[in-house]
C-alpha cells in the first residue's frame, strides 16, 4: 500500500482524499493555488504545496507544477479527483513515466472510451445496447442523410471528441442535418480539436442512468449499482439519487450487467461511471463512460456502505477487489443535492463573496461532504459548487422528506445559493413520483428570462 499520496484538485473532492487516506493510515499532499493557499480543508493534509496562481490553468491544470509537487512531496501515486486533469490521458501517462501510480484508469484505457465512436465499438462487441445511428463518423452528407431517412428524425449530431452534451445539434429534418452537421463538425473542430461526428436517433425526454463500477488489476469487475442523475440544467446535475426510482429490478440488473461487459471490453481499471439515456419504454441506451470518481458518488456509497475513494487507492495498490458482486447490496435509498454558489433566479449567475453565516444540518442519515466554513470566501475563479448534502434512509419517500428538512434547516449567508430551487424541486410531484426526465427542470421550474 501507498504511503503518500498526492491530491491534485481542491476543495470538497480534494478533502474527501485527505478524509479517505487519513482512516488508512496514508500521508497527503495537496496541492493549491495562489487563491485556495491557507484555506482550512488543507489542514487535513500533512503537507501542502503551492504551484501557481489562481487561474487554473496556470495552476491546477499544469502538469509539470504538479509533477514537480509530487517530486518534491516524495508521493507514490497521485489521486486526480474529478474535473481538472482527472481525465487527462497524458497526464496520466506522465505520472506512470515518472514513476507516480494515477490512481484511475490506464491511459489507453482513457484515450479509447474518451473517443465516443471507438467506445461505442467497444460497446457493441460487449452485446451492450446502443442507440440506433450511424456505424461510426460521418464521412458525407450523403451519407448522413440517408442513415437519418433509415432512423428516422429526429436525429441528434454528436461529437465523437465531446461528452458530456458538448456540440451535440439536433436535427428534424434534412434541411436542419445538413446544417446542423457543418456547424457541428465546425464546433468540435475548435472545441476539441477534432471534427468527428456521427449520428444517433434522438430520444426524447430521456432519463439520466449511469451505472458505477470498479474494475481491479487482476481481471474483477463489479458494479455498485446504479444512480439516476435526470435533475439537471444544461448538462449541469443539481440532484442524484440511488437507486433510480421507477426503475424495474429486472431493468436495474440488466443495466449494471451491461455496464460491467463494456468495462471488462474495453480492460478498464480503477473506478467508472457507464452513462445511458433510458426512454419511456424502460429501453436503455449506452451513451458514454465517464472514466473518473463522479461528484454523486456519495449516494452509491450510501446505499452499497462500500468507501469508493479507499477502493480506488487499493486498487490502483494493486489489491483485488474484496467482495464478490453478490455481496454488494443497494440498501435503502440515498438521494444528493449539489448546493452551488449561484443565483438560480438570475439565470444561475455565480455569486461569490465571504459565507458570513452558516448552519449546516445534521441528524440520522445525513452527511455533509463540503470544506466551506463560515468566514470562508468563495472565489470566482473555479466550479461554484461549495458542498454536497446527502441523505440515506429506508426508503425514497423517507430520504425526500429528510432533505427537504434538511434544507429548511440550512443557513447560507453572504452569498447566493441554489437551495430554494433544490426546495422547489423536492416539493415537485414529477420528482417526489419519481417521473423526472432530463429536460424537466428546464421545462417546468425555471422562470424564462424573455
Ligand atoms: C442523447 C439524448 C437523446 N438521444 N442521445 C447529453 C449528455 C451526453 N452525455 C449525452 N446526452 C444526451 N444524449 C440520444 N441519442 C439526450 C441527451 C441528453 C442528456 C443526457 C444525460 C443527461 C442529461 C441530458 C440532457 C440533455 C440531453
Amino acid at each position: 500500500m501507498f504511503q503518500r499520496i498526492l491530491v491534485a484538485n481542491r476543495g470538497e473532492i480534494a478533502l474527501r482524499v485527505f478524509r479517505a487516506c487519513r482512516e488508512m493510515g496514508i500521508e497527503t499532499v495537496a496541492v493549491c493555488s495562489a487563491a485556495d493557499r491557507g484555506a482550512d480543508y488543507l489542514k487535513a493534509a500533512n503537507e501542502s504545496i503551492c504551484i501557481g496562481p489562481a487561474a487554473a490553468n496556470q495552476s491546477y491544470l499544469v502538469i509539470k507544477n504538479i509533477i514537480a509537487a509530487a517530486e518534491i512531496g516524495n508521493v507514490q501515486a497521485i489521486h486526480p479527483g474529478y474535473g481538472f486533469l482527472s481525465e487527462n490521458e497524458h497526464f496520466a501517462e506522465v505520472c506512470r513515466e515518472c514513476k507516480i501510480e494515477f490512481i484511475g484508469p490506464s491511459a489507453d484505457a482513457m484515450s479509447k472510451l474518451g473517443d465516443k465512436v471507438t467506445a461505442k465499438e467497444i460497446a457493441k462487441q460487449a452485446q451492450v445496447n446502443l442507440v440506433p445511428g450511424s456505424n461510426g463518423l460521418i464521412t458525407s452528407e450523403a451519407e448522413a442523410l440517408v442513415i437519418a431517412e433509415r432512423i428516422g428524425y429526429p436525429v441528434l449530431i454528436k461529437a465523437t471528441a465531446g461528452g458530456g452534451g458538448k456540440g451535440m445539434r439536433v436535427a428534424r429534418n434534412d434541411i436542419s442535418l445538413k446544417a446542423g452537421l457543418k456547424a457541428a463538425a465546425m464546433e468540435a473542430e475548435k472545441a476539441f480539436n477534432n471534427a468527428g461526428v456521427y449520428l444517433e436517433k434522438y430520444i426524447e425526454n430521456p432519463r439520466h442512468v449511469e451505472v458505477q463500477i470498479i474494475a481491479d488489476t487482476h481481471g474483477e469487475v463489479v458494479h455498485l449499482w446504479e444512480r439516476d442523475c435526470s435533475s439537471q440544467r444544461r448538462h449541469q446535475k443539481l440532484i442524484e439519487e440511488s437507486p433510480a426510482p421507477n426503475l424495474p429490478l429486472s431493468v436495474r440488473e440488466d443495466i449494471c450487467k451491461a455496464a460491467v461487459r463494456l468495462i471488462q471490453a474495453a480492460k478498464y481499471t480503477n473506478a467508472g461511471t457507464v452513462e445511458f439515456i433510458v426512454d419511456k419504454n424502460n429501453q436503455f441506451y449506452f451513451i458514454e463512460v465517464n472514466a473518473r470518481i463522479q461528484v454523486e458518488h456519495p449516494v452509491t456509497e450510501m446505499v452499497t456502505g462500500i468507501d469508493l475513494i479507499q477502493q480506488q487507492i487499493r486498487v490502483a495498490s494493486g489489491e483485488p477487489l474484496p467482495w464478490k458482486q453478490r455481496a454488494i447490496p443497494c440498501q435503502g435509498a440515498a438521494i444528493e443535492v449539489r448546493i452551488n454558489a449561484e443565483d438560480p433566479d438570475n439565470d444561475f449567475r455565480p455569486s461569490p463573496g465571504k459565507i458570513t453565516k452558516l448552519r449546516v444540518p445534521g441528524g440520522h442519515g445525513v452527511r455533509w461532504d463540503s470544506h466551506i466554513h463560515e468566514g470562508y470566501v468563495v472565489g470566482p475563479y473555479y466550479d461554484s459548487m461549495i458542498g454536497k448534502l446527502i441523505v440515506h434512509k429506508p426508503t425514497r419517500p423517507e430520504a425526500i422528506a429528510c432533505m427537504k428538512r434538511c434544507l429548511d434547516e440550512f443557513v447560507v449567508e453572504g452569498i447566493k445559493t441554489t437551495i430554494p430551487l433544490l426546495k422547489r424541486i423536492l416539493n415537485h410531484t414529477a420528482f417526489v413520483e419519481g417521473k423526472m426526465d432530463t429536460t424537466f427542470i428546464e421545462q417546468n421550474l425555471l422562470v424564462k428570462s424573455s
